[in-house]
């Protein structure tokens, strides 16, 4: 899979994708990444990407024209790219769903805004997409486009070791991890729960499966509303509601007469 990245900060980005997974999958070939610096493409002098707002106001707004020649020039020397994602606070918000999308193509292009905004033309002319990776400000795209990179890139077949993990992260079920435990057994006073010493492989799945749904349930009540549960979790979500709504012992109802 093939990304290129545009940004004013190619250093920053650059440092970022030398470790770990996704560092790894680029040494292995499994990834493309090119980042590009946006300076390359202006036309002055002081290598300007940004200008003051037409209206008036605070702050600058980056310029179309070299982002413009940024994404001709990466078509020309990289391809016809699937799609141009700019990454900012007005795109759709990313999650899970959309990162497996992503990584059913082959070519992404990244814009890396800085700024008060981009011209509003760069989304009409160059971008295809605009995705926000939450609801909070940062400083520039590039924090986001290497969000992206990294979530999207997991699910690149082989990008990730053993596809097991893959398979059991968080979301990719619509719930929450369960609790993980390593030794020792016990710290502080603090115990691993029995199930998961106990070698009884169907019974720690269930009893994993149990403490993801009660967290999401506690946690992101939101996500069940979403997950398509089968007969299991479902079995599982009411267990845990009943027990929930179970008068506790000693203090049941007297029956009025
Ligand atoms: N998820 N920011 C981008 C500058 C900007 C503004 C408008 C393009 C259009 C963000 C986010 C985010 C702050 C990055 C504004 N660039 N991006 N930057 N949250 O907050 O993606």
């Amino acid at each position: 899979m093939k990304f290129d990245i545009v940004t004013i900060f190619p250093s920053m980005v650059r440092n970022a994708l030398v470790d770990g997974v996704v560092g790894r999958a680029i040494d292995r070939g499994l990834l493309d990444v090119a980042v590009h610096d946006l300076r390359e493409w202006t036309d002055d002098g002081h290598r300007t990407v940004d200008d003051v707002p037409y209206g008036g106001g605070p702050g600058m707004v980056m310029k179309v024209e070299p982002l413009r020649r940024a994404v001709e020039a990466i078509t020309a020397a990289r391809g016809v790219p699937d799609t141009v994602i700019v990454l900012s606070p007005q795109g759709r918000v990313f999650d899970q769903a959309e990162a497996a999308r992503l990584a059913g193509l082959a070519h992404i292009v990244l814009l890396c805004g800085r700024y008060e905004g981009i011209d509003e033309r760069v989304r009409e002319l160059v971008a295809t997409d605009e995705i926000s990776i939450g609801d909070y400000v940062l400083s520039g795209g590039e924090l986001p486009a290497l969000v992206l990179v990294d979530t999207v890139s997991r699910l690149v077949p082989g990008v990730v070791g053993d596809v097991r993990s893959v398979l059991e992260d968080s979301f990719s079920h619509g719930v929450l991890d369960h609790p993980h435990y390593t030794r020792p057994a016990e710290v502080a006073g603090s115990r691993v729960p029995d199930t998961l010493l106990s070698g009884h492989h169907a019974e720690v799945r269930r009893w994993r499966r149990k403490a993801a749904l009660t967290r999401t349930l506690d946690r992101r009540p939101d996500l069940l509303t979403e997950a398509v549960l089968d007969a299991e979790g479902r079995a599982l979500l009411d267990e845990i509601r009943r027990e929930r709504t179970a008068t506790p012992q000693g203090t049941e109802q007297e029956t009025e007469q």
